[in-house]
């Protein structure tokens, strides 16, 4: 068996883009579709994201039919330990491939994911604005305490469930060469979140933030298999917009420019639809890197990945 990916980085994150090869899972919606993967194909989610053909930070997008027909195409975003709701980088990824493809140009084009349907402008400049889902914080001000003391943080939702919290003087800046540290730190955090009897929302992203002279924040955000996203996170600044406008820091419209750990940046900024939901919107740009035929052999012990 062999599976064509289209490789893709956005602000350093990579995504794999499984354009052929991967039978079509079955389900009307996005979310049916990613029910039944995870049933029937989490081999092939392995053997595409997993040693030895990919790694941990990988996040693989499964192109699929969409129910509705305004949408270019559904997507089921997935990395090393399972499936996500949406993910801000990899729709960037996914709208660079279409284009590599010759599938699409320069305009709107909609796409259809496990908790709904996002917009993707693709620009003249190669840039792609994403107009998110609707975003929200659930929770405020909650504590948790971990080794190095007391963190105290919001939970929202950006199309993936986040804990977010301001860095603290005892913790180790949001440098690269501080990555391990900062992964610790934050699995730590996020058990502690999970383990809070007030928690409803099973978070499992998180993101520190800090100030910087570069930008209007730096972040570290811990993904769900414990890499860190090398991009600013799509999604975690769709939480981290709706956390700023929830607080009353950041007005509809007014621009906000989210540095990562690796230096890259997002723009975003936020609107209010007609029910009055935030709807996040997020510029960010994608690379191609990769071309590839993944080869499944079912003599190699290895064939379905390392998990
Ligand atoms: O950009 O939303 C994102 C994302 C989620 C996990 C990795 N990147």
């Amino acid at each position: 068996m062999n599976i064509h990916v289209i490789d893709s980085h956005t602000g350093g994150e990579p995504t794999r883009v499984v354009v052929g090869g991967w039978p079509e899972p079955e389900g009307a919606t996005a979310a049916e579709k990613r029910d039944w993967m995870q049933q029937h194909q989490d081999h092939l989610r392995q053997g595409v994201v997993c040693e030895p053909r990919g790694n941990d930070v990988i996040v693989g997008a499964l192109l699929t039919e969409s129910q509705d027909a305004s949408c270019v195409c559904g997507v089921v975003f997935f990395n090393n330990v399972g499936y996500l709701g949406m993910c801000g980088h990899g729709t960037i990824g996914v709208i660079e491939t279409l284009k590599y493809l010759g599938r699409i140009e320069a305009g709107v084009h909609r796409i259809e994911t496990p908790v709904g349907v996002v917009e993707a402008t693709l620009l003249e400049n190669g840039e792609v604005e994403i107009q998110n889902v609707p975003s929200v914080r659930a929770q405020q001000g909650i504590s948790v305490q971990v080794s190095l003391g007391t963190v105290v943080g919001d939970v929202a939702w950006g199309g993936n469930w986040f804990f977010l919290a301001h860095r603290t003087p005892e913790m180790p800046e949001l440098l690269v060469e501080n990555a391990g540290a900062l992964i610790s730190l934050t699995e730590e955090i996020r058990d502690a979140v999970n383990a809070l009897e007030s928690e409803s929302h099973f978070v499992d992203h998180i993101e520190l933030f800090d100030d910087t002279p570069t930008a209007d924040s730096r972040n570290f955000v811990l993904c769900p298999g414990s890499a860190y996203d090398r991009s600013p996170c799509g999604t975690g600044t769709s939480a981290k917009l709706a956390c700023l406008f929830a607080d009353g820091k950041l007005a509809e419209g007014e621009k906000w420019v989210q540095e990562s750990i690796t230096g890259s940046k997002f723009t975003g900024w936020v609107t209010l639809d007609d029910q009055r939901q935030l709807i996040p919107h997020i510029v960010g740009q994608a690379h191609i890197c990769g071309d590839s035929k993944l080869i499944f052999d079912e003599s190699d012990p290895f064939c379905w990945g390392i998990s």
